[in-house]
């Protein structure tokens, strides 16, 4: 498998690509199995039709893997607190962790039994998937899922869970520490169901300052890494703490890629961790409204990274109004021209 070759320093044909968010809302393919579906969620917990949509940007787009059709918020769902994704407005959970009996209602045994939707999607994806192409499992960072669980739907301020950090650390870290080991089980057994790799989303680390970040972000993404890897050495670990530029000299640990948002050049990102870790990234999304700008991106991060210990993908999610043959045009150019 290419994608996972680059994961592990050794050598490959070409830069292998994926897309973050590759599965979704811009390929027409992808609606017409959600129309089918219903809602979000009954398409989440639908394995057959969850395991369709992993597949389409494997046979649309050419891409060097899949990432499993799930959401990071299943999680929280299954530990217990109701969600809803309501259109337009994106996920709402009723009843947000307000204090420790909250969190005491929440089950995370249950949890890792409960997902087993995930594990159907991943065996029969494994099962239909071309060898050649690894499978990408996931889960939200702690911290990320912190937020949506005490807030109760997305924020731009994160006001109520970092009012809730410096009022009640106590009570954030027990939200951690739990959420935590719901994780590392969810984790494990995806691995145990057949993906080939794992990526950690910390989609909202920038909401952090440096000390913060480090104690109730990185703490807990390091703990998960290294229970993965004390029983699954060999699976590759990438992690994506989005917009924390400012703080790599001190990222370390024993995972294996490190997800490059578009905000940080590629540049620092090389010269701080590009010694040790493979490199995953970091195409601005929206240079995908344009040809031109695919073909200038593409070309500025391949001359810097130099076919070297990188995975090529975009800085973060592709937008939902992509046209499909941009994104195709992209993944190809990426192929083509990584082409050693
Ligand atoms: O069909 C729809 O309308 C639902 C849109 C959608 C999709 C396609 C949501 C709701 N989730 C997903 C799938 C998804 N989510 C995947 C698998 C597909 C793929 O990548 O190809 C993954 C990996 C995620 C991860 C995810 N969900 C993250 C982390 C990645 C990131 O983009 O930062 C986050 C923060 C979420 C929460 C979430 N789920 C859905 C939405 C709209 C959101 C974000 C809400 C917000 O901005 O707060």
């Amino acid at each position: 498998m290419i994608f996972v070759d680059a994961c592990l320093k050794k050598d490959t044909p070409y830069t292998p690509v994926w897309m973050m968010r590759q599965a979704g809302r811009y390929l027409p393919e992808y609606m017409q199995v959600r129309k089918q579906a219903g809602d979000f969620l009954s398409l989440c917990k639908d394995y057959k039709k969850a395991s369709e949509v992993t597949l389409q940007p494997i046979d649309i787009l050419g891409v060097d893997a899949a990432i499993l059709f799930s959401d990071i918020l299943v999680v929280p769902l299954e530990m217990g607190m109701e969600l809803e994704f309501v259109k337009g407005e994106g996920p709402i959970f009723k009843s947000p962790i307000k204090n420790i009996q909250d969190l005491q209602a929440l089950d995370e045994e249950k949890a890792v039994k409960n997902l087993s939707y995930v594990y159907d999607t991943i065996k029969l994806t494994r099962e239909k998937l071309d060898k050649n192409k690894a499978l990408i499992g996931f889960l939200g960072a702690p911290w990320t899922l912190a937020t949506y669980m005490t807030e109760g739907q997305g924020s731009k301020t994160y006001a109520i869970s970092k009012k809730m950090l410096y009022q009640n650390p106590e009570l954030m870290h027990k939200i951690l520490e739990k959420t935590t080991n719901a994780l590392i089980g969810y984790t494990k057994t995806q691995i145990k169901s057949g993906v080939n790799a794992i990526q950690i989303f910390d989609s909202w680390a920038s909401a952090l300052e440096e000390s913060a970040f480090f104690e109730f972000s990185w703490n807990y993404i390091i703990k998960i890494v290294d229970a993965i890897k004390s029983e699954f050495p060999h699976i590759p670990i990438i992690v994506f703490p989005k917009g924390i530029s400012g703080y790599l000299d001190k990222i370390d640990g024993n995972f294996d890629v490190f997800g490059v948002d578009w905000s940080t050049p590629i540049e620092l990102a090389k010269e701080k961790l590009g010694h040790k870790y493979v490199l995953q990234g970091n195409m601005e999304p929206t240079r995908l409204y344009s040809k031109q700008a695919i073909d200038e991106g593409i070309d500025k991060i391949l001359n810097v990274m130099q076919n070297k210990h990188h995975i090529f993908n975009l800085g973060h999610g592709i937008l939902p109004d992509v046209p499909v043959e941009n994104a195709k045009y992209f993944i190809k150019q990426v192929q083509e021209k990584s082409k050693r």
